[in-house]
């Protein structure tokens, strides 16, 4: 089964204002190309103690968050898949993993809430297996990990999936193994990326750090990741493009304006996803962008995203 369309080709990015019934159907109302979920668990999850998100960090230059991957758990968001597609885009499951009190292990909780995903409707699912906000360690910084979820659910699942990746540029020998497990596993995409783990920022007036879960560690997102996804998308594209691998690579990190979003499309990415910038703005965000980028399109002679996915020059 191939990957739906994405039109606008440009997403919320699971977490942000993607956790409600609400707020998935006003990105359902949105101008996003596609909903996509908060990272649902096995249980339904509180996440971590407040304050566990600083939206706005040292001059507007993103976020720290330790959500916890709070959400309403994979039974709940199955319910609401029918009504959500009666938005008339794709619905997009993200999946992930968290303890919960029994001792399924990693693996089958994946595939619980696949299944009961794929068979309530959803279009596609997004394997997140990289939340820094667990262990401070993303899954996917183990290869062995990324084989132990993803076989069981290539075997059993038929509509499409892609994984969601944490970033790899401190460590290109790791990449260059997890990205050609991804070929041989035959992903249908690769979301990338995941925000930066383990930040920390501090506010002066009272000496403390902003959010109090794990130390005061989590993950960036927002302008200041801009250049770490560029890298990321770039990396992937170019790794699958040299091989004849047909993974389309999706763009997320640091986009907030529609030249960033234009940069992602030129690194390598056919679909971009907001994250940071849609928690500042609303999902108003998302028909802004896409008129810039339009806008953007046109000024520069091209009259569709297609014709400048992956076209960056060398300097
Ligand atoms: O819920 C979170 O703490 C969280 C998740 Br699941 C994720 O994938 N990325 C992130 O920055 N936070």
């Amino acid at each position: 089964m191939g990957i739906p369309k994405i039109h606008p080709p440009i997403t919320n990015a699971s977490g942000p204002l993607s956790v409600t019934e609400e707020e998935l159907h006003a990105l359902g109302r949105s101008g996003a190309g596609a909903v996509v979920t908060k990272s649902m668990t096995h249980c339904p999850r509180e996440g971590n103690p407040e304050p566990r998100l600083a939206p706005r960090i040292n001059h507007d230059v993103g976020s720290i968050n330790s959500m916890g991957l709070n959400n309403l758990g994979y039974k709940r968001y199955a319910e609401l898949v029918p009504a959500l597609k009666q938005h008339g885009k794709p619905v997009i499951a993200s999946v992930s993993y968290a303890p919960c009190g029994h001792d399924l292990p990693l693996e089958e909780q994946y595939l619980v809430i696949a299944q009961a995903l794929e068979e309530a409707g959803a279009d596609m699912l997004e394997i997140n297996l990289s939340t820094p906000n667990l262990t401070g360690i993303p899954i996917a910084t183990d290869p062995e990990n990324v084989r132990r979820v993803m076989e069981p659910l290539k075997r059993a699942i038929r509509i499409p999936m892609s994984v969601k990746m944490p970033p790899y540029n401190n460590s290109l020998a790791l990449f260059e193994e997890v990205a050609s497990l991804l070929v041989e596993l035959e992903v249908d995409a690769v979301v990338t990326m995941n925000s930066e783990p383990n930040a920390l920022d501090i506010d002066l007036k009272t000496r403390t750090k902003l959010i109090r879960p794990r130390g005061g560690y989590g993950g960036l997102g927002g302008p200041a990741i801009l250049p770490i996804a560029l890298g990321e998308v770039h990396r992937f594209y170019r790794y699958f493009r040299d091989r004849g691998a047909e993974i389309p690579v999706w763009g997320c990190g640091g986009i907030a304006t529609p030249e960033d979003a234009v940069k992602h499309f030129l690194a390598g990415a056919s679909a971009v996803q907001v994250g940071t910038a849609l928690l500042w703005e609303g999902p108003g965000i998302f028909e802004r962008l896409w008129g810039g980028v339009e806008r953007w399109l046109r000024e520069h002679g091209f009259s569709s995203v297609e014709e400048i996915i992956g076209t960056v020059r060398d300097a």
